[in-house]
């Protein structure tokens, strides 16, 4: 369709540029964002070549802004994406509704890697149409597989063993039943508007789970009110668009939801955190760059052990959290651990890490010793 001025909702001179690729997580994240913007967005699969040459990094997605700035890090997207178009807004501004979005990104950026890969990589029928996707993807079969060899290892990095199967399965049940729920009585997670949980949760959901052979077959048979919420998401028409719930409310089909991804996801995200900063108490002085993973540490899921990599990035991410969380009030903060007590939460919401990363450019490093 050729492309006139003022047709989107949030006008530039050029398009927003999205490296990346249909069955990629993080893409599947940030997709949704830039469309329900109502930017002009031209996307395009990943090259990585241009990725390296400007970011250093071989991760997708990658953002060129109309003014050709590269962003990096779907959740740095986010900000700046809100920022430099804050309507319509992805962010809610109430102390509640603001923590339980940030809650809802770190499940998925953190845990729900799990069942993401679990799915993927976890059966013959899964491994095997991921291959023959992957290589029509990249146009060679070589490559495909090469690809595909090193999820099949990232798969038990991120803790999808096989002994976790059954229990991963578990945690899937409960929780396509939780939202399935939610979902039908409400449009998106905080009610009847979009909001940047939603995309957060599209990176599992539909980057992987929507996208792939078995998952999605479980999808459509046990699960189609999310099917729906996925096609919302992914055409997220503007005058389809109500509200947030009032007075800074979650719906208590969001907070069982919530309850589903904290008591599962909170006691490996701990554990991971525990590893890592006892780590950067004594590591090398001299670190010339901050490894993707420090060793392995264990945790369970539903009476099974999982061994997870230590990754910095965790402890990025739940900082973004925290942040949020401590902006706001003593009586705010109070209110909020109420409101989810039972849900695993408040545990990790009462954590305090000794160390803080940043960003170097696109690099992640410790900010203080
Ligand atoms: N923190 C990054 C993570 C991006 C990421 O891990 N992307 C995956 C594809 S979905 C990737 O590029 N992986 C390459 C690798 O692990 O080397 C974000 O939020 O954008």
């Amino acid at each position: 369709m050729p492309y006139f001025p003022g047709m989107h909702r949030n006008h530039t001179d050029a398009p927003y540029v999205l490296h990346g690729f249909e069955v990629s997580y993080f893409t599947a994240k940030v997709r949704p964002a830039l469309r329900y913007k109502g930017v002009w967005l031209d996307e395009r699969r990943a090259d990585m070549p241009e990725i390296m040459r400007r970011t250093g990094l071989g991760f997708i997605p990658m953002v060129v802004t109309p003014e050709d700035e590269t962003w990096q890090d779907s959740t740095e997207i986010y900000r700046r994406l809100e920022e430099r178009h804050p309507e319509p807004p992805l962010f809610p501004t109430t102390p509640l509704q603001r923590v339980a979005a940030h809650l809802v990104e770190v499940y998925s950026d953190e845990f729900a890697l799990i069942p993401a890969m679990h799915y993927r990589w976890g059966s013959e029928l899964g491994e095997a149409s991921a291959r023959a996707r992957f290589s029509a993807m990249t146009g060679s079969e070589a490559i495909g597989n090469m690809a595909a060899d090193r999820m099949t290892k990232a798969r038990f990095a991120v803790g999808a063993s096989v002994e976790a199967g059954e229990a991963i399965e578990a945690h899937t049940h409960d929780l396509l039943a939780a939202l399935s729920a939610h979902f039908a009585e409400h449009p998106y997670l905080l009610g009847a508007r979009e909001s940047f949980a939603d995309c957060a949760l599209m990176g599992p959901l539909d980057g992987h789970f929507f996208c792939d052979l078995v998952s999605r077959r479980l999808l459509l048979e046990t699960a189609f009110q999310v099917v729906g919420w996925i096609e919302r998401c992914k055409f997220p028409n503007a005058e389809d668009q109500g509200e947030w719930l009032d007075d800074d409310a979650l719906a208590p089909s969001f907070i069982e939801v919530l309850g589903c991804m904290g008591r599962d996801a909170v006691p490996l995200l701990l554990e991971v955190l525990r590893e890592l900063e006892s780590w950067a108490d004594s590591r090398p002085a001299d670190l010339a760059e901050l490894p993707r993973a420090v060793g392995l540490c264990k945790s369970s899921l539903r009476g099974t052990p999982i061994e997870r990599a230590v990754m910095p990035y965790t402890l990025y991410s739940v900082q973004g959290l925290l942040d949020a969380f401590r902006s706001f009030d003593a009586a705010n903060r109070d209110r909020i651990q109420g409101s989810l007590a039972g849900t695993g939460w408040p545990e990790l919401l009462a954590y305090t890490p000794r160390h803080r990363l940043g960003k170097d450019g696109f690099r992640l490093v410790f900010e203080s010793s």
